[in-house]
């Protein structure tokens, strides 16, 4: 497959990833306000909106579903390589969840539709030196999570929004949602999930961006 990440123009490119990575050494967006407890719904420093933005590196790749591949390796008992069929024989789970992206939107309700990490980690079974999970998506895009995180029960690998199939803008077919982390924590177009035991910083991380996120404790920069 061309990579997807070559369509946008160069300059174009670096441009938006050079303005989010200035967010993050001017520490733009910060409220110093603790979240009064989790159960606060809200973030500090979050606004909510009905909408839906799209964030990503400005190329959006579209990936055939015969050609479609997750691959589920690294430190597990039974490593595997799903084609769409086999991802479509996992079970599929309904849950909803807020979103909460660190450009400050939050959007509530999200009704998604796909494989929950915990029936997937039944499939896999993570060695007990698994401590981290590194993402590699179909746009180049990576990050990265403790495997704790991942683990959480409201956590999927989402194929539906609302009803409907995920968009490729919103990373169809198939994306990672991790709803207690911010939003640059959930892969769209996840290829392979690696479990490791040295943690690795992703594309965001790398550039600034927190290496854990939790929205709460506003953990927006490193
Ligand atoms: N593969 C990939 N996943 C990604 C990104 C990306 O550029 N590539 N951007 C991240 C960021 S910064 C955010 S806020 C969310 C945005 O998801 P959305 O476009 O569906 O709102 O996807 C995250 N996952
Ligand atoms: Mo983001």
């Amino acid at each position: 497959m061309p990579n997807a990440a070559d369509d946008l123009p160069q300059g174009a490119r670096e441009k938006l990833i050079q303005r989010k990575q200035e967010w993050a050494e001017a520490g733009r967006l910060l409220t110093g306000q603790a979240a009064i407890s989790d159960a606060q719904r809200l973030p500090p420093g979050q606004r909510l909106v009905t909408s839906w933005p799209v964030l990503d590196l400005g190329a959006q790749p579209k990936i055939d579903l015969k050609l479609w591949r997750l691959v589920v390796d690294g430190l597990v008992e039974s490593p595997i390589t799903l084609d769409w069929a086999g991802f479509g024989q996992l079970r599929q789970s309904e849950l909803v969840s807020d979103i909460h992206c660190v450009t400050a939107w939050s959007r509530y309700d999200n009704r998604w539709r796909g494989v929950r990490v915990a029936d997937l980690l039944e499939v896999v079974r993570p060695k007990p030196e698994a401590k981290f999970v590194l993402f590699q998506s179909y746009d180049t895009y990576t990050t990265n999570l403790p495997l704790a995180e991942f683990a959480a029960p409201e956590a999927l690998l989402a194929t539906h929004w609302e009803g409907a199939p995920l968009t490729i803008e919103h990373g169809g077919p198939v994306r990672v949602v991790v709803p207690k982390l911010y939003f640059w924590k959930s892969a769209k177009w996840v290829k392979r999930i690696q479990f490791v035991a040295e943690d690795k910083p992703g594309f965001w991380e790398v550039r600034g961006y927190h290496n854990h996120g939790d929205p709460w404790a506003e953990e927006r920069y490193s």
